[in-house]
């Protein structure tokens, strides 16, 4: 027997543990004025259905918006919310009639929607929306504070509020936080179109867990990040600070048994489903679900139906399309007008094409029952779904959940994220008419054998990866980021203790001292020639360099021939060179290579791209190193230059994905230069050279430093100079801090030899 949805609820509250607070922008429930008064409905969409099983009555909140406002029976309307907070737990966030008109039909849906689905073309926006859209996340922000409890799970929903996870860290410092994206996230050549971006991905970094529906989603957020605010990030985590945002692709599931009981046992289902057989017999039943939205493709479908039934006439009288169309956001006008351009094709194509016998299209334009939707899905010989972008689309799901025999096909649009996980569904480009109408066309000629094979192989997946599944998975990496969290606070860096770290050298026999040039031991110049070490620097590193139980060695990214110049004279130390691609030890007379041979013809590509940079913003410039290019944007306008750089980044990262080249950026730079040119790699030879050493210290302050101290045991003294996320231990706050710890190691270097 079928377990029924909510005791697998229970079994996700308790393997969970915790109280869990819901945040949507709808409630499962919504508001309806009839001639009585008010009365209660339970939603359909996609939210409601996959996350109303999983909460009913698991004991935890759901807070959303109800519908419904305005001053007719107020009485009425608070006591119907005053019951559905009593017996469903679900709390109503009420919001003043003009902050919901430009939240939900101004920011949210005709701003975020578009650029989220790939339509900037399609994009509003005006900043009184854009206030109304601060305000209902503000409004909402207070309503989950007033329910929060310690130790409670906060999971938010989708594009609608995407500022309170930062508006709920400012106000729940420690709460648990979690976010999941419903929608796709667009590219990042997409997303910086969007009116007030920056506050939106910083409103997102409030959580403790982001998660969105497809690893293309995620990675999407990674290169926005990126290109918008600068962040590098980690696959699976982002550093805001001190605090790490976990990163998941987790695509959301359908409650199989919601659909599969009805299947089996439900009579309203049966009866019509009879009824229909009978009215469609003979013909093949082509079945497509959406709610009304120019993201699903609806005029796409019905135009490369009607170039279905023109190119291949043997289907006359053979085939129906049954489309199903939910009215959604009628109170914006693309909507409206998408509506009117539908019943204008609808009444075209079945004019032109139907018979006294057939009508080839089935349009129905309202909401319809479960059992009735599943009748529909049991009919079907194909269901076709046709989006030309969704974040996951359940109707394909559903479909597949109600063939438990496979006989049925499923066409799945490839910008549907279900098509990532959905390989099985013959794939369509919505786009392209002539095709999807062919890939339809074979859809319904397929042999049975091929036919049953594909669907009940994802029939089992549906079943499997259901929203059950879904919700453990959330809300557990939820859970495990938040204890992430702590162990990230542990292993922040230290302050550096000087006098703590001057007595470790002075008890040392063996050490070796690995130092960063700019920004270590000298403060950045306008121009690298600029940079020259003064005479103290100098001394310093003599001083340190001619102690017999230390091994000294300065790794710069600078060119071989300019740290010659400058620092050749200093007996007995290393000197590494670009990054550690070239580097001279004390023993030997020449400089080694850490490779012998290195393509440089790459050059003559990337060159071109940052002299285009070059020329995008004053007072930049190129420099060429042996084994890399720089461009360099110190003197050039700081906010202009950072966010060049952000571009310059993302498009290199994509260009040089297959080769061994990675572009990072540095202090005002971005440098272009082979991976393996990495400090980490020339740690080896220098600890060869000491074995065992006593006394590890390696000090640096930019990204190229991260790999060495990566590289080091955990009983290494790695030291950070300045702000900023590292993997070092300890921190100091500029390269005089930095300098005074080395002038103590020379002093009692001077001690040991006078006493
Ligand atoms: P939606 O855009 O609403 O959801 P979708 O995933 O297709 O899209 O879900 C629609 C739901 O509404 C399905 O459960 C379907 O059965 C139901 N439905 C559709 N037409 C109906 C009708 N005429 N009558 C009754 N019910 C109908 C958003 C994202 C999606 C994502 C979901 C869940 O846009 O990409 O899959 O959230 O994360």
């Amino acid at each position: 027997m079928a377990l029924h949805p909510l005791s697998r609820l229970s079994a996700v509250q308790s393997s969970v543990g915790a109280r869990v607070i819901v945040v949507s922008n709808r409630l499962p429930l919504t508001l309806r004025k009839t001639e009585d008064g008010w009365s209660t409905e339970r939603s359909s969409g996609g939210l409601a259905s996959a996350m109303n099983p999983l909460l009913r009555k698991g004991g935890g909140d759901w807070i959303g918006w109800p519908g419904g406002g305005g001053e007719d029976d107020v009485q009425g309307r608070m006591a119907i919310l005053a019951q559905w907070a009593e017996d469903e737990r679900c709390f109503a966030v009420d919001l003043p009639e003009k902050v919901a008109t430009g939240f939900y039909e101004g920011y949210a849906n005709q701003t975020l929607w578009p650029v989220f689905h790939n339509f900037p073309s399609q994009l509003k926006f005006d900043a009184k929306s854009w206030e109304a859209y601060i305000e209902a996340n503000r409004i909402f922000c207070e309503a989950v504070v007033n329910r929060y409890g310690p130790n409670d799970l906060i999971w938010v929903h989708d594009y609608h509020l995407m500022l309170l996870p930062q508006m709920l860290r400012d106000r729940l410092p420690d709460a648990a936080i979690g976010f999941f994206l419903h929608i796709p996230f667009p590219s990042s050549e997409i997303f910086p179109v969007l009116p007030r971006r920056e506050e939106l991905l910083e409103g997102l970094l409030g959580a403790d867990l982001l998660a969105f529906q497809t690893h293309g989603h995620l990675q999407q957020f990674r290169a926005a990040l990126l290109r918008v605010l600068g962040m590098e990030s980690k696959i699976q985590q982002v550093a805001v600070g001190s605090r790490p945002v976990r990163l998941e692709a987790l695509p959301i599931g359908i409650a199989p048994e919601e659909y599969t009981d009805l299947l089996k046992s439900d009579k309203t289902t049966a009866d019509q489903y009879a009824e229909w057989v009978a009215r469609y017999s003979g013909r093949k039943v082509v079945l497509a679900v959406d709610r009304l939205d120019y993201t699903k493709g609806v005029i796409e479908r019905l135009r490369a139906y009607a170039h279905l039934l023109r190119s291949s006439p043997e289907l006359k009288e053979k085939v129906v399309l049954i489309q199903i169309a939910v009215p959604s956001r009628e109170g914006i006008d693309t909507y409206q007008e998408l509506r009117t351009e539908v019943n204008r094709l609808v009444g075209e194509m079945n004019g032109k094409l139907g018979t006294p016998e057939w009508t080839p299209l089935v349009y129905i334009n309202r909401s319809i029952e479960r059992t009735e939707l599943v009748g529909l899905y049991k009919l079907a010989d194909v269901c076709w779904v046709g989006s030309l972008r969704d974040g996951m689309n359940l109707v394909a799901k559903e479909y597949v959940a109600c063939k438990p025999e496979g006989d049925g096909v499923l066409v799945l649009s490839e910008f549907a994220g279900a098509a990532a996980e959905m390989g099985e569904a013959l794939l369509i480009n919505p786009f392209d008419e002539e095709r999807t109408a062919a890939t339809i066309e074979r859809a319904l000629a397929l042999d049975d054998q091929e036919r049953r094979q594909r669907m009940q192989t994802l029939h089992h997946r549906v079943l499997r990866n259901n929203v059950f599944r879904w919700g453990e998975r959330f809300l557990g990496a939820l859970q495990e980021a938040v204890s992430e969290r702590g162990r990230y606070i542990d292993t922040q860096p230290q302050r550096l203790r000087p006098t703590e770290i001057r007595d470790a050298y002075a008890r040392a026999k063996r050490r070796v001292l690995i130092l960063d040039y700019d920004g270590t031991l000298v403060p950045f110049a306008k121009r690298p020639q600029q940079a020259a070490p003064p005479t103290r620097i100098l001394d310093l590193l003599n001083a340190l360099a001619s102690e017999p139980q230390n091994c000294v060695a300065l790794m710069s990214g600078r060119s071989a021939e300019n740290l010659d110049r400058w620092f050749g004279m200093i007996r007995g130390m290393w000197i590494v060179a670009e990054h550690g691609a070239e580097f001279k030890s004390p023993s030997a007379p020449a400089w080694e290579y850490l490779r012998p041979q290195v393509p440089t013809e790459w050059k003559s590509t990337v060159m071109p791209i940052l002299e285009h940079f070059v020329d995008r913003i004053p007072g930049s410039f190129v420099e060429e190193k042996k084994y890399g290019l720089v461009w360099h944007y110190r003197m050039a306008d700081p906010e202009f230059g950072e966010w060049l750089a952000n571009e310059l980044v993302s498009m290199l990262e994509a260009m040089l994905a297959e080769t061994e080249l990675r572009a990072f950026r540095g202090e005002k730079i971005v440098e272009v230069k082979p991976v393996w040119a990495n400090k980490g790699e020339v740690l080896e030879r220098l600890l060869a050279s000491r074995s065992d050493p006593d006394f590890l210290f390696a000090a640096g302050d930019d990204r190229t430093d991260e790999d060495l101290f990566e590289r080091l045991q955990s009983g290494a003294w790695t030291v950070h100079i300045g702000p900023g996320p590292t993997r070092a231990s300890y921190v100091v706050a500029n390269f005089e801090a930095l300098r005074r710890v080395l002038e103590l190691f020379a002093e009692s270097g001077n001690l040991s030899k006078t006493s």
